[in-house]
């Protein structure tokens, strides 16, 4: 299974193709749009939310609400598209406006403009941005639909948003209930982030956080010790750092893990009537590269989003002058949004594990095997 995303924040759209995914599996629509409300809602997020009502259109790929085995395309068509087309039309529009030369520090500008040739970092920004991770949800609730028919779960919160971070510990079933205006499980600690969020908004600053998010249900022995590229946390962990603004990716106690004792750390196996169990999963459920059939817990730090009001200090590429980086429109937080796009992302890859693994070319055949295989 492979997918591949296209389209520019002020386009027509984002688009994504899921190409192998296999047939019979039905597809709720309604369920893809929850998820993409969600992305576009938390305390913190930018003006473009208020034009945007992503909506998931899908092209091809699936007839009456099953999917056929050919590709899928899907769609989240941008209604700010009106308002730019005078700008980003794919032919005769005018290239002179909405020019970006105070480059953004942390952004994709100058790199951008650096690689591809570029004068105008607006032919980088308009790929980098986090528009993109529209589509990634909705093609990512395809693939949580197709886990959820074999029984895998995903779910996920907000630990900590700038510094203020929840050092509860939270079962799956908990998660259900979490808090939804940032995504936290602990209502005051929200309270308290939400301040903070106000406070970087009267002072034109950002803030990221970050965002834990469990497998619940997968089987043992997905990914591989043989390969490294096919080690389950090297591919969930390029998965999640090819989300904007991610700087670090950990599983389980993560780099915590590092400051104590191999017995404080590793877990323990012990024999049980159904065989070999274990009492702690502070390995996050890989071990050696491949799932061992505990809830695989990863969390994903996100920076601050690189828009500041304030501006930074940058240089203008036009004029090579010393100057202040643009202000485009953006958000002051948008952890909430991070949190549901790791989800989603998680659900992408997990799937696309689980099929290279299994094949099958329907729903039928990667159950029944699936079923066979040891818990
Ligand atoms: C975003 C859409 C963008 C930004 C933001 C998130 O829309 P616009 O550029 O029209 O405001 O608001 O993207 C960024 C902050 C960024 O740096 O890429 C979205 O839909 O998530």
């Amino acid at each position: 299974m492979k997918i591949v995303t296209s389209g520019e924040s002020h386009g027509k759209g984002l688009f994504a193709i899921l190409e192998g995914f296999p047939a019979g599996v039905k597809i709720d629509v309604e369920a893809i749009d929850r998820a993409l409300a969600l992305r576009q809602s938390g305390f913190g997020r930018g003006a473009r939310q208020n034009i945007e009502h992503d909506h998931a259109e899908i092209l091809s790929g699936v007839r009456n609400s099953v999917t056929l085995g050919s590709p899928i395309t899907v769609t989240v068509f941008n209604r700010d598209y009106e308002n730019w087309r005078p700008y980003m039309a794919p032919e005769g529009c005018d290239i002179t406006q909405r020019k970006l030369t105070k480059v953004r520090p942390g952004h994709a500008d100058l790199a951008g403009m650096l690689k591809f040739g570029q004068t105008d970092a607006r032919n980088v920004l308009e790929r980098a941005s986090a528009r993109e991770t529209a589509v990634r949800v909705a093609a990512g609730e395809i693939c949580r639909q197709l886990l959820a028919a074999l029984g895998v779960r995903i779910g996920g919160y907000v630990l900590s948003v700038g510094s203020i971070r929840d050092e509860a510990t939270y079962s799956f079933a908990q998660l259900a209930e979490r808090e939804t205006t940032l995504g936290m499980m602990n209502e005051s600690l929200a309270a308290r982030a939400r301040e903070e969020i106000q406070s970087c908004r009267r002072e034109g600053d950002t803030l990221g956080g970050i965002a834990e998010v469990r497998v619940k249900g997968l089987k043992s022995g997905f990914g591989s010790c043989m390969t490294y590229s096919e080690k389950l946390d090297a591919r969930l962990g390029a998965a999640v750092f090819s989300i904007q603004a991610v700087k670090g990716v950990e599983f389980g106690m993560g780099f915590a893990s590092s400051a104590h004792r191999g017995s404080e750390v590793h877990d323990e196996i012990f024999p049980s009537e159904h065989g070999p169990i274990r009492a702690s999963n502070r390995a996050g459920g890989i071990e050696g590269g491949m799932s061992n059939g505990e809830e695989i817990v990863l969390r994903a730090a996100m920076k601050p989003i690189p828009t500041l009001m304030r501006g930074l200090r940058t240089v203008d590429t036009e004029t090579g002058e010393a100057s202040i980086a643009a202000a485009e429109r953006s958000d002051v937080c948008a952890i909430l949004a991070f949190e549901t796009v790791v989800e989603a992302v998680v659900a992408t890859e997990i799937a696309m594990v689980v099929a290279d693994r299994l094949g099958g070319d329907t729903l039928a055949d990667l159950a029944e095997r699936y079923e066979r295989l040891p818990a």
